[in-house]
């Protein structure tokens, strides 16, 4: 029976089934084999073939049910090959990989400019790294009501930097509804995850796209800016349809992270993965430059010139500074 993995509550993964049952499953085989080393051979998103657990013997009409309301005793037999997955690296150094979800449409990077404050470095490594699994992006900018004049005048600056790259930004609050409408929009028809830092409000901002899912979220507090880590597994949610709407989308709660790992890339490629540094790289003289001494650099000119965004450059070199210190590890 063929159906969509919904939730992975690390013991067990949710399947609702074409037919709209709910089976809590383990997996039975090994999936390890397909290329990838990750901590879940199975993801959110994933679409699976599932062995329904046996009928009893004696007719009995019990069935044992999961606390979240699945049929056990199923499991998943087999993965359909994926379109595409978001992967986290656990570290650097690690060569343990999580995939935060499958088949996504659209990742969202839930960001905020303070409470707590998402780095730059960070918004451009998701960036870097949807780029390289060519997953269309939006960022997600939210708890805009509690920002004062100055943090607004930065909000302003970073959407302005990121919609100048082509990238689709909202401004929203989870907890005034403002920008909701347009992200409603963006997220109709399709797939979508909501990733960030731990504390930015993915959990809040589900809860209010769709009401009944009614996910744990941190507790209201000004004392603390960290996130807490609310959520600790993935799960998706259908978005409330409507009457001019049919299909409004369906929406994929994340745990935070802490950094965005990075991914397996040369040198050279780095530049590839930022869009403004791959199309001005175009104009270097050796075609394989780094852009960070090579004579006839184009990027450096125009890092000098300000056509390209000082932070941008800063989180490009940080980049090339893992794959540094992975290659000076993988040598001693
Ligand atoms: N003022 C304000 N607070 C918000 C907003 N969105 C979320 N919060 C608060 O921010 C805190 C963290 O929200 P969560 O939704 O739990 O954050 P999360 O991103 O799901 O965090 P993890 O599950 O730990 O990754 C909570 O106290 C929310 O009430 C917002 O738009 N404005
Ligand atoms: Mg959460
Ligand atoms: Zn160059």
């Amino acid at each position: 029976m063929k159906g969509l993995v919904i939730r992975n509550t690390g013991s067990w993964y949710d399947v609702r089934t074409d037919d709209g049952q709910l089976f809590a499953c383990k997996v039975k085989g090994n999936f390890r084999l397909r290329g990838i080393r990750s901590t879940n051979p199975v993801a959110v998103g994933d679409i699976v073939e599932v062995l329904p657990p046996a009928a009893p013997a004696n007719g009995a009409a019990t069935i044992d049910l999961s606390p979240t309301g699945g049929q056990q005793g199923a499991f998943i037999t087999d993965i359909h090959d994926r379109r595409n997955y978001i992967i986290r690296r656990a570290s650097n150094l690690s060569k343990q990989s999580h995939i935060l979800a499958a088949n996504v449409d659209l990742a969202c990077l839930v960001a905020t400019i303070a409470h707590p404050e998402t780095s730059t470095t960070f918004i451009d490594r998701f960036l870097a790294s949807a780029e390289a699994y060519r997953v269309p992006v939006a960022l997600i900018f939210n708890k805009v009501d509690l920002y004062d004049d100055d943090q607004l005048r930065y909000l302003e600056a970073v959407v302005a930097l990121y919609r100048h790259l082509g990238y689709a930004c909202h401004t929203v609050s989870a907890v005034t509804g403002e920008g909701l409408d347009n992200l409603r929009s963006e997220l109709r028809g399709r797939t979508s995850l909501l990733s960030g830092n731990s504390g930015v409000g993915k959990s809040t901002l589900l809860n209010c796209l769709v009401p009944e899912a009614r996910v744990k979220t941190a507790e209201l507090s000004l004392a603390h800016d960290q996130g807490l880590h609310t959520t600790t597994f993935s799960e998706m949610f259908d978005l409330p349809s409507s009457d001019d709407v049919a299909d409004a989308g369906r929406i994929i709660d994340t745990p935070g992270i802490r950094g965005f790992g990075t991914f397996d890339f040369e040198r050279e490629e780095v530049g590839h993965y930022f869009r403004e540094i791959f199309s001005i790289g175009r104009g270097c003289r050796f075609g394989n430059c780094t852009h960070t001494h090579e004579p006839g650099c184009a990027v450096l000119k125009a890092l000098d010139n300000h056509e390209i965004a000082e932070s941008r450059y800063q989180s490009y070199l940080s980049m090339l500074d893992d794959k540094d210190e992975r290659k000076y590890r993988e040598k001693f």
